[in-house]
């Protein structure tokens, strides 16, 4: 009950005293002078004033973040513009990449099958090397037989061929069968030249050469199986008189100086024996 009182009483002098400070205050502006009142203004004033610049610095502060914005947007938009072009150069280069190892896969592929080609080609280099090898062996090996043959008495040498003459006279079939030992056969003569060859080199003997119609009559034929084509016959010739089967070069001197005779007349022969280099 005391400290309601008492409260009451306190509440009543606080209000008492600020009423009372309020009706000083009044007194006193109105009573201020003018040099106070314009003091006053000025002071309000200053504060007005301080109050603009505040605005400005805050102004100025927006402004600033605005354009620490704006940079912080232009500094994205361009390292985001870095990175792409980055990134795309990147793919680019990623394709580059990727086509030159096709490029080299392919180069690789084609390196791989030249490669067996090669191998291929030195194989059959290899096999024609060796039949080169044989062939020249076999060369060598007719050669040396050529030079022996030359070097024999009674060979000679015309157009590729060699021919050997005999210096004893047999019947056509012994005569034949020398020949094949000799490695030859009874001459086959296959053109003027030969026959012109023929006929000065057995120096007017009559000789056996190696043709006959044995095997049917009137059909004349080479030792080897071949038909006659260039034909010397003398004149009247072959007429198979007494079944005349063989031939012998030298009725007369002339060029067309082969007849037919009986196959076991005795005469000298001529062998030729083609050389094959
Ligand atoms: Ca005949
Ligand atoms: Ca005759």
């Amino acid at each position: 009950m005391s400290k309601s009182i008492y409260g009451n009483l306190e509440d009543g002098r606080s209000r008492d005293l600020e009423d009372n400070t309020n009706s000083y205050e009044a007194i006193y502006m109105n009573e201020k002078t003018p040099e106070m009142q314009i003091t006053t203004r000025k002071k309000a004033n200053m504060s007005s004033e301080q109050n603009s610049s505040g605005c400005r610095c805050y102004r100025l502060a927006v402004v600033c973040l605005m354009m620490l914005v704006v940079l912080l947007l232009a500094a994205i938009a361009i390292l985001w513009f870095k990175l792409t072009t980055e990134k795309d150069q990147i793919h680019t280069s990623y394709n580059n990449m990727t086509t030159q190892i096709d490029q080299l896969e392919t180069s690789n592929y084609k390196l791989t099958a030249e490669e067996e080609q090669l191998k291929t080609n030195c194989t059959i280099v290899a096999k024609e090397r060796e039949q080169l090898q044989r062939k020249t062996d076999e060369l060598q090996k007719k050669l040396f037989q050529l030079k022996t043959d030359i070097n024999t008495p009674g060979w000679r040498y015309f157009n590729s061929s060699i021919y050997y003459i005999s210096t004893v006279k047999k019947s056509w079939s012994k005569s034949s069968q020398d020949c094949k030992e000799r490695g030859a056969d009874l001459v086959i003569i296959n053109s003027k030249e030969e026959q012109e060859f023929v006929g000065l080199w057995r120096r007017g003997e009559n000789t056996w050469i190696g043709a006959s119609d044995r095997d049917k009559e009137g059909v004349w034929k080479w030792v080897d199986g071949t038909a006659i084509t260039n034909k010397f016959w003398s004149k009247g010739e072959p007429n198979n008189v007494g079944d005349e089967d063989c031939a012998v070069s030298g009725y007369h001197t002339e060029l067309e100086n082969w007849y037919d005779v009986l196959c076991n007349r005795e005469f000298i022969w001529i062998c030729k024996k083609i050389i094959n280099m």
